[in-house]
């Protein structure tokens, strides 16, 4: 099995991450894999939107910008190992400085044709945890385009001290790249190659851009935390109030289990609890 030691993190790729909150990583997943792991969440995302007879211009606006399908390694065997990917979360963990990950979340995210651009947004705000060592791995299958809807980031805006919850939910949210703070900060759009993954901290300012293309966007992310991280708000989340975690507790459960390190071919064994 490759590690991460054999792939192509270099320390510049770290050291980007830290300082811009966003880095692509090219050639952590080979063509086999990516082949594989696509069919397996196109196939989950088909079973999860099977009642959903909506055309794009039917659904909010919210749902204009992808078809989401979350925590897919629970229920879907196919999708269980590209969540817990070894090398995927090694690169995670070594970007975040850790030394052990847990999940706390995964979805897929399918920018269909015509789909509208993601609007600009922090993750943490969304999660009640207290700490901020958060990262999304971001995969598209078949790669990103500027045209296919390739994900934008603010730079260094991961260490401007704002923590900012936009509500990009329902209806129009705020012009929140207008704000004084990010006002100067301008979106760098990124292309990902097949095989790459986007790796973006939890509070970097990013967007996506529209789908103009006539296929799907396929990307799987995972949503990865350090394992130690305590909850920090009483804010709803399935990722800690189903295993009952209170305000101030450590997030342990079999809900976020470790994503890293684990032992060779070991997956985690989802949780029964809804
Ligand atoms: O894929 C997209 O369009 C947006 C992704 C995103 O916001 C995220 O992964 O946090």
């Amino acid at each position: 099995m490759r590690s991460v030691s054999s792939s192509n993190l270099h320390a510049q790729k770290i050291e980007a991450f830290q300082r811009d909150g966003f880095v692509v990583v090219p050639d952590l997943l080979t063509e086999v894999e990516l082949q594989r792991f696509g069919k397996a969440v196109d196939e989950s995302v088909a079973i999860r939107s099977r009642h959903d007879t909506r055309q794009l211009a039917e659904k909010s606006r919210y749902e204009q910008s992808f078809m989401q399908c979350q925590n897919l390694w629970e229920d879907c065997p196919g999708v269980r190992p590209l969540t817990f990917h070894p090398v995927v979360t090694e690169t995670a963990a070594r970007l975040l400085g850790v030394d052990a990950i847990r999940i706390w979340h995964d979805q897929a995210l399918y920018k269909e044709p015509g789909g509208r651009e993601t609007d600009p947004h922090q993750d943490q705000p969304y999660w009640p945890i207290a700490e901020t060592d958060t990262i999304t791995a971001w995969i598209p299958f078949e790669g990103s385009t500027l045209e296919s809807g390739a994900m934008g980031y603010l730079p260094g805006s991961h260490q401007l001290g704002i923590r900012k919850f936009v509500n990009i939910f329902s209806g129009k949210p705020e012009d929140i790249l207008s704000i004084d703070a990010l006002r100067d900060c301008k979106p760098v759009y990124v292309e990902v190659p097949p095989g790459g993954v986007a790796f973006h901290h939890g509070l970097t300012f990013h967007l996506a851009r529209p789908n103009r293309t006539n296929r799907t966007r396929r990307v799987h992310t995972a949503i990865y935390f350090r394992d130690g991280c305590v909850r920090g708000s009483e804010r709803p989340h399935p990722s800690v109030d189903r295993a009952g975690i209170a305000m101030g507790e450590v997030i342990d459960s079999d809900v976020t289990p470790i994503a890293w390190p684990r032992a060779v071919a070991d997956l985690p064994i989802p949780p029964t609890r809804e």
